[in-house]
């Protein structure tokens, strides 16, 4: 499609089931702002729709976790994660929610249509039951091995290694997540979406239609599924939460959330409509309209297939043109994760690093997991803040103020006469509107940004060279040429910063007194600041990132590994052999006082306690000076294994063994008699 009339842009609808961290704005949010401001620039129709999945497995296990109803769930997130956009300046035109009723309505009508024409098939089948916990299970409320990669953590509805799309039945050694039980087949009626019916149609679509456009990520993925041949796919459950689904004999079954959430994307269309006294019709039925999909890659085969067959099958609607996915975003290394708090969360960066949300988008941006997964680190993160926000673009924009300021009184000087470098460096400015455009269109924002900053970097090699610093004693004039056009690239950035670096942009805008917003294409027209033109005083567009800042997040980091490596070494051991009962009488465990406590000389491990055991006081060594100050120990009540055969540990004869275990943290404590006991006591 070479022009079209209008585009809609979608980003994945995330769960309402927990914050916003920066894996999520590097997958879907931030490639999709800065494509919508791109186009936006331009003056072209777009409309950009999110808003929150409210639907789904994942919001039922967070309400039973935090102990509120699904709906609390959903109201508290939803707000949460549209206050870090709204933060980040990622600009939907809606951000809606799936558990309201304009969705409702319209999921429901969805389905009642692809009914009445027959695109369902009805179909009796077994599904997972937990007896325990009386309740099918699908989705993630079920997991096991996937069948196509052996990966042993997969969801009932995909799996997030390979990312392919299962079926719960499907899964080798399947387990309950609710109560970790094995469990059984029953019967059940369920609605199911044949994409086996769609496998010849979707070769055509995808893999001969779109080879060449679409990212080699998301074509070889679809092209692998299409290729295996794809199965019918159930689109209802047997769950309390969700939509009901709209047919008599289906009580108790709700559309499964993968069916209703992309609908999402067309009720998030029809509430913006609504509000804004607009038709939603044509940005999602005229042919002259460019759908594309935004999204992270687990999300791939819904939105490449699954959704695209819904589309076809109802017969109204158009279909993407693109979906460019994103790979994952490391951190420090290790992949991001909710559940072990391995992630830089939005709303604390908002804290952490105030009014500096375009220093993270630039380096999200930076570090783009285009076409594979890619690592966010808190070094390079300061490193592209100093050295190249500070350091290019503020230091560039910081001296064509100042100096103007200086020699002009903060106007802009008119040019006098342009020399060769000067012309190539005009010449050279017209060309970024293009060069970053390609990289646009083409989704490689990386690059786009790339461009971007060469443009500072031109400007602040400019001035490095001409050195009007130098000149302005002994030709004036010369000096007004130099400004004059290093303020014409200043301008430039005004536009082509601002869907990489809103806030900065408008800075920008406002330093330079510009009353009109730049198109996109004007800095191609040249004199975007004409001479007489006031400009404001200097600020700094960014500050420097001390070491102690990136320290601190560091050891933010350090103490959540800390925190899990000692949660995962608590993972209850498996009980040991059976013995008899004269196995256990033999061992005399008894209750004992430390009356002495000392550090063994050259041993940074070991301490030296002498021990009340109600029958003697003796030496036991323990292997515990790296947690405890020998002082804070004596008095302490403990137990005792008082028979275990003497040992001299370091030259000192250890005569039984002090009972402990750790805690969460993996500290050590010391198995205390809950009362004051006598010393002697036997365990029993
Ligand atoms: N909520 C999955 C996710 O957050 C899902 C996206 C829906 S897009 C229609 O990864
Ligand atoms: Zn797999």
């Amino acid at each position: 499609m070479n022009s079209p009339k209008r585009y809609t842009v979608t980003c994945a609808l995330p769960y309402a089931n927990g914050p916003l961290h920066i894996g999520h704005l590097a997958g879907a949010y931030i490639p999709g702002d800065i494509y919508v401001r791109y186009l936006r620039a331009q003056n072209k129709d777009v409309l950009f729709i999110c808003g929150s999945d409210e639907h789904g497995v994942p919001i039922t296990i967070r309400a039973k976790k935090e102990g509120i109803s699904p709906q609390q769930i959903v109201d508290k997130y939803h707000k949460m994660m549209k206050d870090s956009f709204q933060e980040f300046g990622i600009t939907f035109d809606n951000f809606s929610g799936t558990s309201r009723p304009i969705h409702h309505q319209t999921a429901s009508d969805f389905f009642t249509k692809m009914y009445h024409d027959g695109k369902f098939i009805e179909q009796v089948s077994e599904q997972l039951y937990d007896e325990k916990a009386k309740q099918f299970l699908a989705d993630r409320f079920v997991t096991g091995t996937c069948p196509r990669c052996g990966y042993e953590e997969a969801y009932g509805d995909q799996c997030e290694k390979c990312g392919a799309s299962l079926n719960a039945t499907d899964l080798i050694n399947p387990k309950s997540a609710i109560t970790g039980t094995t469990p059984i087949l029953k019967r059940t009626k369920h609605w199911f979406l044949p994409l086996d019916q769609y496998n010849d149609w979707l070769k055509e679509w995808i893999i001969k239609g779109h080879k060449i456009d679409w990212k080699t990520n998301v074509y070889g993925q679809c092209k692998s599924w299409i290729d295996e041949g794809l199965k019918p796919r159930a689109v209802t459950r047997d769950l309390d939460w969700g939509i009901p689904v709209p047919l008599k004999g289906a009580e108790g079954k709700v559309l499964y959330v993968w069916f209703d959430a992309p609908i999402g994307y067309i009720s998030a269309s029809k509430e913006w409509a609504e509000r804004q006294g607009k038709n939603w019709e044509p940005y999602w039925k005229d042919k002259d309209t460019k759908l594309i999909h935004f999204i992270g890659k687990d999300n791939i085969v819904f939105h490449c297939i699954i959704f695209p067959v819904m589309l076809k099958a109802h017969g109204e609607y158009i279909l993407p043109e693109n979906v460019p996915a994103n790979e994952f975003l490391n951190l420090e290394g290790k992949k991001l994760s909710t559940s072990k708090n391995w992630a830089v969360w939005l709303h604390e960066y908002l804290v952490d690093f105030k009014g500096k949300q375009d220093v993270l988008r630039y380096v999200i941006t930076a570090n783009a997991p285009e076409t594979k997964d890619n690592n966010f680190s808190w070094k390079d993160f300061q490193t592209r803040n100093n050295s190249e926000l500070v350091g290019i673009f503020g230091n560039f924009i910081n001296r064509v103020v100042v100096l103007t300021q200086k020699y002009y009184g903060g106007i802009v000087p008119a040019a006098t006469h342009y020399e060769v470098i000067d012309q190539e460096v005009l010449d050279t400015l017209k060309t970024f509107p293009e060069k970053i455009s390609q990289a646009i269109e083409h989704f490689h924002f990386r690059e786009a940004q790339i461009e971007m900053l060469n443009l500072a970097r031109m400007g602040n090699k400019y001035l490095a060279d001409e050195e009007p610093w130098k000149l302005i004693k002994t030709e004036p004039e010369r000096v007004k040429t130099i400004l004059n056009v290093a303020l014409q690239i200043a301008a430039a950035l005004i536009p082509l910063s601002k869907p990489f670096l809103p806030f900065t942009s408008q800075k920008l805008k406002d330093l330079l007194q510009l009353e009109n917003d730049l198109n996109w294409y004007d800095p191609k027209e040249g004199n975007l600041l004409p001479a007489g033109h006031k400009i404001g005083k200097a600020i700094l567009l960014f500050d420097k990132i001390e070491d102690e800042e990136i320290q601190a997040q560091l050891d933010k980091l350090a103490s959540t590994k800390k925190a899990n490596e000692a949660a995962a070494k608590k993972e209850v051991a498996p009980q040991k052999e059976i013995i008899e009962f004269e196995d256990f009488a033999k061992l005399d465990l008894r209750t004992a006082e430390i009356l002495e406590a000392e550090r063994i000389p050259k041993s940074d491990k070991l301490l030296k306690f002498k021990v009340d055991t109600g029958i003697d006081q003796r030496t036991i060594v323990s292997g515990i000076a790296k947690q405890f100050q020998p002082e804070e120990l004596i008095g302490k009540k403990v137990c005792i294994v008082a028979n275990l055969k003497p040992r001299k540990l370091r030259g000192v004869m250890s005569e039984g063994m002090i009972l402990m275990t750790e805690d969460k943290e993996g500290k050590i404590v010391f198995i205390e008699p809950e009362e004051p006991v006598q010393n002697g006591n036997f365990l029993q």
